[in-house]
């Protein structure tokens, strides 16, 4: 059959909005706070939401996890779990993120199926396209700038940022560092949207900078 890659995963493609998505970090609020900026982002405009728990036992992050997606569910906004196909699938999320030494996309897409959300971590174009091949709905290309968030980053250029961009067809989003204040460079990059941790995790009114990073990303967007 003919197959052609720059096409060969459009059959999957799924309606969802990665304009601004949040991802969550536990570790950076007081536990009894958690549950309320995940709401405060909702309310504030996040189209995607991702919870992201590092240390968590598998207990603890379905818990978690399935007290985030009552939330998210309220606003109608997509919840993908990061790492973790199992947590996904007992929550019932609405998708999954990948990095370079998690599952293989192939893999997730297998245990996933073909309905639910798959994101993937790329650096280089070679990443990208591996990942949109195996079955990949977006990828995150960062850290652009340097974070505090994650503890090994390696930063991407906005160059390669662009040049990803321009080798899938899926929608790729920038990720690290990025405020509401250092997002210019990111004009003319094609991007279909930012993902910020600390910028909402940490503001004191989280709502509202959930509001401003949009507005500023949908200024630099056009
Ligand atoms: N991947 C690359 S940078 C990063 C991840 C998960 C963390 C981004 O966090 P922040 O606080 O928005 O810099
Ligand atoms: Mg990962």
């Amino acid at each position: 059959m003919w197959k052609c890659r720059f096409f060969a995963n459009l059959g999957n493609m799924k309606s969802f909005d990665t304009t601004l998505y949040f991802i969550t970090d536990s570790t950076s609020v007081p536990p009894e706070r958690f549950l309320s900026v995940v709401e405060s982002a909702c309310k504030g405009g996040a189209t995607l939401i991702q919870i992201r728990e590092k240390s968590r036992t598998t207990r603890e992050y379905i818990e978690l996890a399935s007290a985030t997606h009552e939330i998210t569910k309220r606003y109608n906004i997509p919840l993908i779990i990061d790492d973790r196909v199992d947590v996904a699938l007992a929550v019932d999320a609405e998708g999954v993120h990948v990095g370079q030494t998690d599952m293989p996309v192939k893999t997730a897409r297998q245990l996933m199926g073909a309905d639910k959300i798959i994101g993937a971590t790329a650096k280089t174009v070679p990443q990208a396209l591996e990942a949109y091949e195996q079955g990949a709905d977006y990828l995150g290309v960062g850290a652009i700038y340097p974070t505090t968030t994650k503890v090994i980053t390696i930063l991407t250029s906005v160059d390669t940022l662009k040049e990803i961009v321009k080798a899938v067809p899926i929608k790729v989003n920038a990720i690290g560092g990025l405020n509401k204040n250092n997002i210019d460079v990111l004009k003319g990059s094609g991007i279909a949207g930012i993902c910020a941790v600390s910028a909402i995790m940490k503001s004191a009114d989280p709502e509202l900078a959930t509001r401003e990073l949009k507005q500023a990303f949908l200024g630099i967007r056009g």
